[in-house]
């Protein structure tokens, strides 16, 4: 008999804290692939184990699903009929895709012109009610904690602690394929829920079945860096939109995430970002831009001798799929040439150049 699995829920039920009979609302989210990606800590110059959390395999494309799962659930077991949520398009798509599963309204509040184009489809795609402000992120967030405040309307923003309960599951997954937790975790941070719940669930994995605690390097874009300047930023621009952040709605547990490992958070340019992207894309790993953070900041902090690889074992959480934001690769990357159908001239072109 085959047993398929079952989402993030029912798979890690007794390390979740949610209510005993809630059912799950899932899409089998989770249970990621953890590649093994020797190209690259090689060119980064040290003898050192590297792997990609691949969450961007995830269901809607985005590690949002593992704490969507658990806050639609909830809302739905508690009777809610509408989910909100301010994004910057990974929080919109999932939030649609668990609402539709649950036969709830999803209302989503985001950025005008500032999400991509994979995130926007998606939301509306899974039916939910997109509204555009005029404005950011952090004054979307501030809405909709507001309307949910006023409403009965259910927040699904990383403010939910039931968004963290499921997001902490990357960290048992990690864990349980390892064998242990890595030496080092990187990852990007915007709202820096992902961040907290991963340190939740490390910390949690560490004293209830004693695996090790890895050191946390969290990254932000430099244009929207508010916890390495140590103050918020009200206009944040960086071409990593979904990290487009000014005003963390979880900064002080991002801080405590990174002081407690003995890590830290750093920011990398929208280059570095950029390259780091490419970088992964030629070991055939595609991510939307926010989701190469995690490397670009590693790559940055090798090289600045700030964080010595050498026989550790390292992990970058890749948040989002490359397929999400497909016109920064288009506009930026190559110009594809448009040719005459005739086999000579393919000939030439591809033999010559
Ligand atoms: C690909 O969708 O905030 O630090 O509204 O989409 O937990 O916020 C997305 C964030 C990293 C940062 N990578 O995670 C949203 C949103 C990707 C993301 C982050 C986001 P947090």
């Amino acid at each position: 008999m085959t047993k398929s699995y079952p989402g993030v829920i029912e798979k890690y039920r007794n390390y979740l804290t949610i209510p005993a009979s809630m059912p799950a609302v899932t899409l089998l989210e989770g249970n990621t692939p953890l590649i093994p990606i020797p190209s690259i800590s090689k060119q980064l110059g040290a003898n050192f184990e590297l792997w990609i959390k691949f969450e961007g395999l995830n269901p809607t494309g985005s590690f949002k699903d593992r704490g969507m799962t658990v806050a639609i659930s909830e809302a739905a077991f508690r009777g809610a009929k509408i989910a909100i949520c301010a994004s910057t398009g990974n929080t919109a798509a999932s939030a649609a895709a668990y609402s539709a599963r649950a036969g709830m309204r999803s209302i989503v509040i985001i950025p005008a012109g500032k999400v991509a184009t994979g995130k926007l489809a998606g939301a509306i795609a899974y039916g939910a009610e997109v509204i555009q402000i005029d404005g950011s992120f952090d004054q979307a967030l501030d809405l909709v904690v507001k309307l949910s405040e006023k409403h009965p309307i259910a927040l699904v923003n990383s403010l939910n602690p039931f968004r963290l309960e499921g997001q902490k599951t990357a960290a048992f997954e990690i864990c349980d394929t390892l064998g242990d937790a890595p030496d080092w975790l990187s990852l990007p941070v915007g709202n820096a829920g992902n961040i907290t719940a991963y340190w939740k669930g490390f910390k949690q994995y560490h004293s209830e079945i004693k695996t090790g605690l890895p050191q946390i390097l969290g990254v932000q874009a430099s244009g929207s860096a508010p916890l390495v300047l140590g103050h918020p930023i009200d206009n944040p621009e960086t071409i990593a939109t979904a990290i487009r952040i000014g005003r963390p709605a979880r900064g002080e547990e991002a801080l405590l995430a990174a002081s407690e490992s003995n890590g830290r958070i750093i920011s990398a340019t929208d280059e570095e970002i950029l390259s780091a992207q490419r970088l992964l894309a030629s070991a055939g790993i595609w991510v939307e831009p926010a989701s190469a953070a995690g490397l670009a900041g590693l790559k940055k902090q090798i090289e600045e001798k700030k964080l010595d690889p050498s026989d550790k074992k390292i992990v970058i959480v890749c948040t989002g799929h490359g397929l999400k934001d497909p016109d920064i690769v288009i506009e930026g990357f190559s110009k594809t040439k448009v040719l005459a159908p005739e086999l000579n001239t393919l000939e030439g072109y591809i033999l010559n150049g």
